[in-house]
C-alpha cells in the first residue's frame, strides 16, 4: 500500500472498535451517488433496517465500484485485516423519519470468534474477521439515529447483560454522527446496531461494504466479479475465499 494507517487511527480503532474517517467522498461524487439512488428507485424507504436495505449498486457506475478499493480506506483494511482482504458482501441502507420508527437491536460480541466476528491482537498487530466500511451519503446529525455501538465492546471478556442489547434506553449505546462523505469502519465483533431514524424529510443514506480476511467467507456465496466496469484490482478484491498462492492487493 502506498500510504499507511496512522498511529492515531490504529490507537482509536483498537480502543473503540470503530474509526470515523472524515471527508472521504467529495460533494460532487455524493451528489451523483444520491442521484443514482433516485434513478434506481430507492425512494420511500421504510424506517426498518431490515426493510430499508438495497443491493446491486456495484452495477450502477464507477462512483459505486470505486468504493471497493477506495484509496483512503485501503491502507486501513490492509492494516486491520491484512494485505489479502476481500469484499464479502455489500448493501445500502436508506431510512426516513416520517414512517413508523424502528431500530435494529444490538448484535455481536467479542466472544463470537467461531462465527467470523473476531478482534484479536498479536503484539501490536490487529486481526479482524468481518469489518464494515460504512459510507454516509447524507449527513447523519447527532441524535438522528442510524449506526450505534458500545465502544470498546469488541474486547469485552464477560457476557453482556441483555439490557445492553437494546438500542433505546441503553446508557452504553452511542450513536455516531457523521457528515456526508465521512466513513465509519468497525469490526463486527463490536456490539452494534441501528437506532431508529428520527428526522422527517431527511433520509439516512448509507453504503456498507463488508470485508474479511482472504481465508474467510461470511455470505453464502461470494459476490459476482463479472460486473461490467470492474478493474483488475476490484475483481481481485471480489474473489472468493482461498489461501494457497493468494496474492496481496496491490497499492496501485
Ligand atoms: O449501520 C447500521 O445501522 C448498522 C449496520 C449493522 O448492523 C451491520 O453492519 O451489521
Amino acid at each position: 500500500m502506498s500510504f499507511k494507517m496512522t498511529d492515531e487511527q490504529k490507537f482509536l480503532f483498537d480502543l473503540q472498535g470503530y474509526l470515523r474517517v472524515e471527508g472521504v467522498l467529495d460533494d460532487e461524487t455524493l451528489e451523483r451517488m444520491r442521484a443514482d439512488m433516485d434513478t434506481h428507485g430507492i425512494q420511500n424507504p421504510e424506517n426498518d433496517p431490515g426493510k430499508s436495505r438495497f443491493g446491486g449498486f456495484l452495477s450502477w457506475g464507477d462512483d459505486w465500484r470505486a468504493l471497493i478499493d477506495q484509496p483512503t480506506i485501503m491502507p486501513i483494511l490492509n492494516e486491520i485485516i491484512g494485505a489479502r482482504f476481500r469484499l464479502d458482501h455489500a448493501y445500502g441502507m436508506a431510512a426516513r423519519g416520517d414512517v413508523e420508527p424502528s431500530g435494529q437491536g444490538m448484535h455481536h460480541t467479542a466472544g463470537m470468534f467461531g462465527h467470523g466476528c473476531f478482534y484479536v491482537n498479536h503484539g501490536r498487530q490487529m486481526h479482524n474477521g468481518l469489518v464494515v466500511v460504512s459510507y454516509a451519503l447524507n449527513d447523519i446529525p447527532a441524535g438522528a439515529g442510524g449506526f450505534c455501538c458500545i465502544p470498546g465492546s469488541h474486547k469485552a471478556l464477560f457476557e453482556m447483560p441483555s439490557k445492553y442489547y437494546r438500542v433505546e434506553d441503553n446508557p452504553l449505546a452511542q450513536q455516531i454522527p457523521m457528515n456526508a462523505g465521512d466513513v465509519v469502519i468497525f469490526t463486527e465483533a463490536l456490539t452494534h446496531g441501528t437506532m431508529p431514524w428520527t428526522l422527517k424529510g431527511h433520509e439516512r443514506r448509507s453504503a456498507l461494504l463488508k470485508y474479511c480476511p482472504h481465508y474467510m467467507q461470511w455470505a453464502k456465496a461470494p459476490m459476482s466479479s463479472e460486473i461490467e466496469g470492474l478493474t483488475t484490482r476490484q475483481r481481485q478484491i471480489l474473489e472468493g475465499a482461498y489461501v494457497w498462492q493468494r496474492e496481496a492487493i496491490a497499492a496501485d
